[in-house]
């Protein structure tokens, strides 16, 4: 693993460093903005005086760290392959390139020392799951991994009821972050109730209390989307629906599911999902800067 030298600084002097995902560059926006995305992200976290450390595979090698150009490789080279924890090894033996979704960053990001990571989405258990069986895998690696992950929620891609009672069922710890309603990305609202958290700080103390009790699972920090850019729930569930239809109809399914889900909803929308993906991305980065420096 290479770690890159302002990151393991950070590291080494136990000062607040934020991990952040890959796959979201490779499989969640289009390209050039995917980029340009990813570089603003980094900025607010660096804004907050905490240290970035975007996380990938490049060419079999796993890198804590990205530098701007690898940023931009993995933005716009062709084929890049979308990791949960299982395909590192495969990657890395390989020598492929590979973008880490939230189950493979967070397993990463602790493997380097890092507990702070941000994210827009996580995944979850999907519509039709009682069929299908997909449930992502990132809600077992949260279960897994002694991590702080901060999301807007969950697109309603998602059976959100469902993604709610499998976290509770392994045992990962979710909370509003000044809310005690689960957000659903675009909106602020779902109707599903979580226990609330009114500042970093407290994410921090209860990061503390987990520790000396030794639970060992993730706390998903659910940070809803500033409500200067929500989007209204009526229109969001028709882009929606009209995604995960489209996909019902060409049979895509698997590995493939969500990142079609994400680029059609863009599509549909006429780029505004693209433009609230944006805002609530860079307001997680910024509550996790926070949290981390609350931390120390
Ligand atoms: N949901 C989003 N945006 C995303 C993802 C999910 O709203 O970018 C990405 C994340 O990287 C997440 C992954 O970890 O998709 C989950 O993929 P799957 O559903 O195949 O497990
Ligand atoms: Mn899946």
């Amino acid at each position: 693993m290479i770690i890159r030298k302002d990151v393991l600084n950070a590291i080494k002097k136990d000062t607040p460093i934020v991990a952040l995902e890959s796959t979201i560059i490779a499989h969640g926006m289009p390209y050039p903005k995917n980029v340009e995305i990813a570089l603003e992200v980094e900025e607010e976290v660096r804004k907050e005086g905490a240290v970035p450390a975007t996380i990938a595979v490049i060419k079999g090698e796993i890198i804590v760290g990205l530098t701007r150009e690898e940023i931009e490789y993995i933005g716009k080279t062709k084929g890049v392959m979308k990791l949960s924890t299982r395909e590192i090894s495969y990657c890395v033996a390989m020598k492929k390139d590979g973008a880490t979704t939230v189950s493979a960053t967070s397993y990463l990001a602790k493997l380097a020392g890092i507990s702070v990571f941000a994210t827009g989405g996580i995944g979850g258990v999907h519509r039709g799951a009682s069929e299908t069986f997909d449930i992502s895998r990132d809600l077992d690696e949260l279960s897994q991994t002694n991590i702080i992950v901060v999301s807007a929620g969950a697109k309603s891609i998602l059976d959100l009821p469902k993604t709610l009672e499998y976290l509770e069922t392994k045992g990962v710890l979710v909370v509003g972050f000044g809310t005690d309603e689960f957000p659903a990305f675009y909106t602020r609202k779902s109707g599903l109730t979580v226990p609330k958290v009114q500042s970093e700080i407290d994410i921090a103390r209860i990061y503390t209390e987990k520790n000396k009790i030794g639970v060992k699972s993730a706390i998903l920090v659910a940070n809803p989307i500033p409500q200067e850019y929500e989007i209204e729930k009526s229109i969001v569930d028709k882009w929606i629906d009209q995604a995960v239809e489209e996909a019902d109809e060409r049979g895509i399914k698997g590995k493939a599911l969500t990142p079609f889900l994400l680029s059609r909803i863009v599509e549909i929308s006429g780029g505004k999902a693209l433009s609230a993906n944006i805002e609530l991305v860079k307001n997680n980065a910024h509550v996790a800067a926070r949290i981390a420096k609350a931390m120390h």
